[in-house]
């Protein structure tokens, strides 16, 4: 053993360890080099067959060489370490889509159809689409719909009081208010949206649903063009001419206040949905009554109005063909499944 032999082997060592790039090779690489039985320990060995003097020059030279093969040894290691975790973490951060797994997905909720179905079609005829609180004060959900004081839809059993001056909304006509209040006439707006009343429930009432008003404030309006609109809106939605029929109904924010029925987009002669009437009842409906225009500080004088609110939960169930109401809120997979 010489000093020329020592730095042969080094540089021997040094190139093997540099081409090393897994970890399995890297223990090779010890087991072959680093062990007791490994090429260190062997030329360590061959230190008691030289003699004193070569022993003080070889000795501190195989042992620089025993650190520096250790150092590059462990440096090799953690590169190869972060190396992985850095793969690991690129594996996580990227989403690879060579990979064809099947995958559930979801779908939108029936009221989320129906709800984004008819606002397009109002918005072709030029209606926008208002939102309102669905916690609001009296003023807005009676006094200024004009509403008497002494009304029994007042009362704590029809209605979620929360104190003594405000409630949930039991009905989207709060944005017919919310909306004159802020916005100057022609008014042509669609508001749909969540309403909640104190009530019981059964296959086709809930205490929490969906409603959608319309309103629509200008000069000269009539029930003609309510009609019209409606007769346009309901016959694109069921995709086929829609009749109406107008029955007098009582609603004290409107005057006069009209029922409207359509014929059942369903059947001609009478189905299970119109109950064989050939009618299905959808909505309350009528012109602007002054003194809602009044609370709104428009004066009547100058403007009229139409609006009607019809349930948009019963609408959803008559598209969807759904029997009890109670399925729309259950979050049950099998039931959104079908949409
Ligand atoms: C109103 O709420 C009026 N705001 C509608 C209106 C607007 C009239 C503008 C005139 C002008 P009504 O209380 O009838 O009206 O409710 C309207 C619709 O909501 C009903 O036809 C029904 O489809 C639905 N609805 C009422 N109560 C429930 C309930 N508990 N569960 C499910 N749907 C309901």
């Amino acid at each position: 053993m010489d000093s020329k032999k020592v730095k042969e082997l080094k540089q021997a060592l040094i190139k093997e360890l540099q081409e090393v790039s897994t970890e399995s090779n890297l223990e090779e690489f010890r087991l072959q080099h680093l062990t007791r039985q490994g090429t260190i320990a062997e030329i360590f060995a061959g230190l008691k067959e030289l003699d004193a003097d070569q022993k003080r020059i070889m000795g501190p030279e195989l042992n620089a060489l025993k650190k520096e093969i250790n150092a590059l040894f462990e440096a090799q290691k953690e590169t190869i370490f972060q190396q992985k975790l850095k793969v690991a973490q690129d594996k996580e951060k990227y989403f690879d889509v060579t990979i064809s797994k099947p995958v559930g997905h979801g779908s939108l909720h029936p009221y989320t159809r129906v709800t984004e179905e008819i606002q397009s079609i109002f918005m072709s005829m030029g209606f926008q689409v208002a939102d309102g609180p669905e916690l609001v004060t009296e003023f807005f959900n009676f006094t200024a719909l004009n509403i008497p004081d002494d009304h029994p839809a007042r009362e704590e059993s029809d209605t979620f009081w929360i104190d003594h001056n405000r409630l949930l909304r039991t009905q989207t006509s709060t944005v017919q208010i919310q909306t004159m209040k802020h916005q100057k006439p022609p008014i042509a707006i669609i508001a749909p949206g969540r309403t909640m009343r104190n009530e019981a429930t059964d296959a086709s009432h809930d205490f929490m649903f969906m409603q959608f008003e319309g309103l629509y404030v200008g000069k000269n309006v009539s029930v003609a063009n309510l009609l019209a609109t409606l007769k346009s809106f309901l016959s694109t939605f069921f995709g086929k001419k829609v009749n109406l029929r107008v029955r007098p109904g009582y609603f004290p924010f409107v005057e006069p206040g009209l029922e409207i029925d359509a014929t059942c987009p369903f059947c001609t002669k009478g189905c299970s949905v119109c109950k064989q009437t050939k009618w299905i009842e959808l909505m309350g409906a009528g012109l602007v009554h002054p003194n809602v225009l009044k609370h709104c500080d428009l004066d009547p004088e100058e403007y009229s109005g139409f609006a009607f609110g019809f349930g948009l939960t019963r609408l959803v169930m008559l598209k969807y063909q759904i029997s009890d109401i109670r399925l729309l809120h259950s979050g049950t997979i099998e039931f959104l499944k079908q949409f």
